[in-house]
C-alpha cells in the first residue's frame, strides 16, 4: 500500500497543527508510522488520501454504532443545516434529545448538553463538588475521562499512549485533589474511604474501562462503589461515553442495576457530531446555573445539527435488534481470533463485550493499569501495522478499544480474521 498522499498531506499539517493532528492518539506515533488521512467514511470502511480502503474498527473512538455516513443519520443533520446551524438559543431537538436520553437512563432525571466527553465529566465533578461541598475526587489508573485539569493523572487513552499519563500543566495543588485508586480493586478505595472519607466528592470511573485497551469490571468492585460512596455521601458518576448507547439502549448501568448519583455521556448520542452530555439525580442536577447556582455553560451546546444527528442515531438504536447482531457478529470475530491465536500459539489476551473489544499481546490476563501495561506495545505495532497493509484499520494504540458497527457483515469479519492469520503467521 502507497500512504504518499497522507504523507505529503501530514508534513503539511505538521507545520500548523501540533503533531500535525488535532488530538493526539490520532498521530500513529506509538505504532511507528505516520497517520493516513481520511477522505471519506462509508459503512464500515474508511478510504485514505491514496485510495486505499479499510474495514474501520476505529469508528471514530466510538461514536459510529451505525457505520460511517448512515442515510437517516446524514439526511438528518442535512434537514437540519437547511434551517439554520446555530440558533444560540432552546430548540425543540435538544428538549427531544434530553427526553430520549432520560428515559433510556433511569439513574438520570436531568440532563444537561454539552460538546464533548470532557466538558462532561468536568461538569460533573464541579457539580459533585458543589454539592457536596468537598473537594477530592477519586478516579482510576487507567480510566481516562477526557482532559479537564483534575483527570489527567494516571490516565488513560492517549496519556497512556504517549507514555505521559500524568500531564505537565496540571497545578500541584490540584493534583492533591485527585487521588488515584486501582481499577477492580475496592479494597483500594475502602482505605482511601477511611483516611479522608469526609473530603470525598466523588468516585467517577468508566463502568467498563476502553482507554486501558478494554477492560471489562468485576461487577462486586461496582456494586461495592456504590455502597462505598453512599454511606460516606459522596457521589458515584459513571463516565459512560463510551459505553452510553453501546452496549444496550441505555447505559451499561441498566444492565448492572447500579443507579449512580450522575452519568456523563458523549460519542454515540451525537451520532459522529459533537454531542456530549451529563446529568442525574433532580435534587443535584437543580443546582445547575440558571436554576442554581454551579455555572457551566457552552456557545455551542445542544447545537441543532448536532442534536438531529444524536437523535436519529438514537431513534435506530430504540428498535433494539441492532444490539442482538453486534453480539453475534462481534462474538464470531472473538472466536475467530482465539482461534488463530491458539494455532499459531502467539500469547495474547482478548478483553470483549459486545461490539467492543481489545487485543493484548500479553500472556496476562488485562484486568486493570498495572496488567495493561505488561503488554507489549512492539508487538501491538507490529501486529497493527500487518493489518494496515491487509485492509484492516485497528486503533492505533495497544490502549484503546474496537468497535464493531451496525455496518460490519459477516463478510468484514471473515477478511479481518483471515489477516489476523496472515500477519501473526509472518510474526511468528
Ligand atoms: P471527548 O472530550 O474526547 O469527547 O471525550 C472524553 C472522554 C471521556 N470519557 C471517556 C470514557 C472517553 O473514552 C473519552 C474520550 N475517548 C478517547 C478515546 N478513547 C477519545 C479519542 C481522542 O482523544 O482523540
Amino acid at each position: 500500500m502507497k500512504f504518499v498522499r497522507s504523507s505529503s498531506l501530514f508534513s503539511k499539517a505538521r507545520t500548523v497543527i501540533p503533531g500535525g493532528v488535532n488530538s493526539p492518539v490520532r498521530a500513529f506515533k506509538s505504532v511507528g508510522m505516520e497517520p493516513l488521512f481520511i477522505t471519506r467514511g462509508q459503512g464500515a470502511r474508511i478510504f485514505d488520501a491514496d485510495g486505499n480502503e479499510f474495514i474501520d474498527y476505529v469508528g471514530s473512538w466510538g461514536p459510529l454504532i451505525l457505520g460511517h455516513s448512515h442515510p437517516r443519520v446524514v439526511e438528518a443533520i442535512q434537514t437540519a443545516a437547511g434551517m439554520g446551524t446555530s440558533y444560540g438559543a432552546p430548540h425543540q431537538g435538544e428538549v427531544e434529545l434530553a427526553e430520549m436520553i432520560c428515559q433510556a437512563i433511569p439513574s438520570m432525571d436531568m440532563v444537561r448538553l454539552v460538546n464533548s466527553g470532557t466538558e462532561a465529566t468536568m461538569s460533573a465533578i464541579r457539580l459533585a463538588r458543589a454539592f457536596t461541598r468537598r473537594d477530592k475526587i477519586v478516579k482510576f489508573a487507567g480510566c481516562y475521562h477526557g482532559h479537564a485539569d483534575s483527570f489527567l493523572i494516571q490516565a488513560g487513552s492517549g496519556l497512556l499512549t504517549g507514555g505521559v499519563p500524568t500531564s505537565p500543566g496540571v497545578p500541584a495543588d490540584l493534583i492533591g485533589n485527585t487521588i488515584v485508586c486501582r481499577y477492580n480493586d475496592l479494597d483500594s478505595v475502602r482505605t482511601v474511604f477511611e483516611q479522608m472519607g469526609t473530603e470525598i466528592a466523588a468516585v467517577i470511573l468508566e463502568p467498563m474501562a476502553g482507554n486501558m485497551g478494554l477492560v471489562l469490571p468485576d461487577i462486586e468492585f461496582l456494586h461495592g462503589l456504590r455502597e462505598l460512596t453512599a454511606g460516606h455521601e459522596a457521589l458515584l458518576i459513571f463516565d459512560e461515553v463510551i459505553t452510553g448507547f453501546r452496549v444496550t439502549y441505555g447505559g451499561l448501568q441498566n444492565l448492572l442495576g447500579i443507579e449512580p448519583d450522575l452519568t456523563c455521556l458523549g460519542k454515540i448520542i451525537g451520532g459522529g457530531l459533537p454531542v456530549g452530555a451529563y446529568g442525574g439525580r433532580c435534587d443535584i442536577m437543580r443546582m445547575m446555573a440558571p436554576e442554581g447556582p454551579v455555572y457551566q455553560a457552552g456557545t455551542l451546546s445542544g447545537n441543532p445539527l448536532a442534536v438531529a444527528a444524536g437523535i436519529a442515531t438514537l431513534k435506530i438504536l430504540e428498535a433494539g435488534e441492532l444490539y442482538d447482531d453486534l453480539e453475534t457478529k462481534t462474538y464470531v470475530l472473538e472466536t475467530r481470533l482465539r482461534t488463530v491465536f491458539e494455532e499459531t500459539g502467539l500469547p495474547v489476551a482478548i478483553n470483549r463485550y459486545g461490539s467492543m473489544f481489545s487485543i493484548f499481546f500479553t500472556e496476562e490476563d488485562v484486568t486493570d493499569y498495572e496488567s495493561a501495561l505488561k503488554a507489549d506495545t512492539r508487538m501491538y505495532a507490529r501486529f497493527f501495522s500487518g493489518m494496515l497493509e491487509r485492509g484492516i484499520y485497528l486503533p492505533p494504540s495497544q490502549f484503546e478499544t474496537c468497535f464493531v458497527s451496525a455496518a460490519h457483515d459477516i463478510k468484514d469479519i471473515d477478511q479481518t480474521a483471515d489477516a489476523v492469520r496472515q500477519v501473526i503467521e509472518a510474526m511468528a
